[in-house]
């Protein structure tokens, strides 16, 4: 049985398990939003359900999924462009997971590192639902057919896992059913650190605020991190192998290069030789200068709850017309009766 060449279809999803982070924003949202305006058909998810695989108070989770919400419309996403909705809404997403349960390996799950990095030494004690995470997610991917998800570097055995499954399930079934997936992992910042340990990348559940940029802070809070992010003694290189065992002025670079849209080594070129106590008030301002603008829209957008709730609802609506004859389909494969 073989389905007909699957149209190019961009997916990606970001948890509200809090604030949306520099890292959120440089490694994924910037690109959810090259995607949109490049024409291809974009779906981007705010995965709740993913979210409460770690414990979240239900208060903040419905608060972080709307600034979720705001946060995408106000980096340049566009509700009429781009399908912009909630998980939870939209069933097909849990009903295929079950299936992708039933296909993926345990020691396929028991090799991923973020569930070994978040359950930490106490494994035994996470939830069922952190261990069987990757499922949901090749299942969000792969329930609207997505040939390319947009991620940072962080979510690449995720999405080779995507690829696993989608080569089993079609092998098993002798299908050609699921497409396999292109992660899309490009710009100067796929990685962005934390503030306070280069060898820590920039997370919104980190317990320390001064780790990270969030996307609401403001201009002095802004300015205060970056003033107090770790750095070393030496003045900036001028060629990017000088960042070589340097990770905490590697991040700095990488986030200047990508707040300016160019490259390390263009950075380089401009600061090469400079302290860092001449750099970071570069980096402030640059970092005021494009990310005030998203700060301000995304607070005047959480004035108007309501208005986020109906772009969600219109949202899921349009994304369930996609996931479910995709979902149908899956279940006549595999032999449900219907
Ligand atoms: N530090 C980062 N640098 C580059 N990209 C990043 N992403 C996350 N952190 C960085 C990318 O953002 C997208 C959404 O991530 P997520 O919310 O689904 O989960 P995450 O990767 O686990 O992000 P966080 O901020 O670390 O959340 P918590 O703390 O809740 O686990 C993904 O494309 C990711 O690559």
């Amino acid at each position: 049985m073989t389905e007909a060449a699957f149209t190019p279809r961009v997916f990606s999803g970001i948890q509200p398990s809090g604030g949306l982070t520099l890292g959120n924003y440089l490694g994924a949202i910037k690109r959810f939003v090259e995607m949109q305006e490049s024409g291809m058909e974009t779906i981007y998810c705010m995965v709740d359900l993913h979210a409460i695989t770690v414990w979240q108070d239900p208060e903040k989770l419905a608060h972080a999924t709307r600034e979720l919400c705001a946060g995408f419309i106000a980096s340049g996403l566009d509700p009429e462009k781009s399908i912009l909705f909630n998980q939870s809404q939209v069933a097909e997403h849990a009903q295929l997971a079950w299936i992708f349960n039933c296909v993926a390996r345990m020691g396929w799950m028991q090799r991923m590192t973020q569930f070994k990095d978040k359950a930490g030494k106490n494994a035994q004690n996470a939830s069922l639902g952190l261990f069987a995470y990757p499922a949901l997610m090749a299942a969000d991917i792969l329930i609207y057919h997505a040939t390319h998800v947009p991620v940072g570097e962080d979510q690449k055995q995720h999405l080779e896992l995507t690829r696993d499954i989608a080569i089993k399930f079609n092998h098993d079934y002798k299908v050609d059913f699921f497409p396999i997936t292109e992660p899309v992992i490009e710009g100067a910042a796929t990685r962005v650190m934390s503030l306070r340990d280069g060898s820590k990348k920039m997370s919104k559940s980190d317990p320390s605020d001064a780790s990270r940029i969030n996307m609401t802070d403001d201009a002095d809070a802004i300015a205060k991190k970056i003033r107090k992010a770790k750095t070393d003694p030496e003045a900036l290189p001028s060629e990017a192998k000088g960042l070589d065992d340097r990770p905490e002025a590697r991040n700095l670079v990488n986030i200047y290069a990508a707040l300016s849209d160019t490259t390390v080594e263009n950075v380089l070129r401009d600061v090469g030789g400079k302290q860092f106590s001449e750099f970071k008030p570069m980096l402030s301002e640059l970092a005021v200068e494009k990310l005030a603008p998203i700060s301000g829209e995304m607070a005047r957008l959480m004035q108007d709850p309501a208005e986020i709730d109906a772009i969600l609802h219109r949202g899921s609506d349009r994304a369930r017309a996609i996931a479910a004859p995709i979902l149908q389909r899956t279940y006549d494969i595999v032999g449900m009766v219907r």
